[in-house]
């Protein structure tokens, strides 16, 4: 097997929508395992550092105000190919768009202030999970 780690979150409208355990069980019924968990209040260094590769763009400000309107669950998972997994889990970056089945498409369904409200976070590569997971869950 290749066992991979990537980085999960939750964001403030899956919190808030009391999505979080939904998330969680598609993970665990997937078979990935859950290696650590936390919630946490984003602010505005942590999650300049986690979007770096958007900065400029047109949602970019709107989304960093968005991430930090309330707690996101940040979850490590561990699994095979886990990294590619969760985010077919995930399913296309526009909720109205994603197909059925997918926890974006399933669940996802907002627009506000020019971001979408996708519920989720997957890293997307090997790289930018190692990277988001030292800002996440630095000590
Ligand atoms: O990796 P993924 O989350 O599917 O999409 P990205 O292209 O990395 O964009 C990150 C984040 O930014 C996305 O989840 C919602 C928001 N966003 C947006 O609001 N509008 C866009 N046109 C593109 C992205
Ligand atoms: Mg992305």
């Amino acid at each position: 097997a290749t066992i991979e780690e990537t980085l999960v979150l939750v964001k403030p409208d899956g919190v808030q929508r009391g999505l979080t355990g939904e998330v969680l069980r598609r993970i665990e019924t997937k078979g990935y395992s859950l290696v650590d968990i936390r919630l946490v209040h984003a602010d505005r260094a942590i999650l300049s550092a986690h979007y770096a590769e958007h900065e400029g763009k047109p949602f970019y400000e709107g989304l960093l105000e968005f991430m930090q309107s309330g707690p996101t669950v940040a979850i490590r998972v561990a699994g095979h190919r886990v990294i590619e997994g969760f985010r077919s889990l995930a399913g296309t970056t526009d909720p109205t768009t994603a197909a059925p089945g997918t926890i974006r498409g399933d669940l996802g369904r907002d627009w506000d202030a020019g971001v979408l409200l996708n519920i989720v976070h997957g890293s997307d590569s090997v790289e930018s999970a190692q990277r988001e997971l030292g800002i996440w869950f630095a000590a």
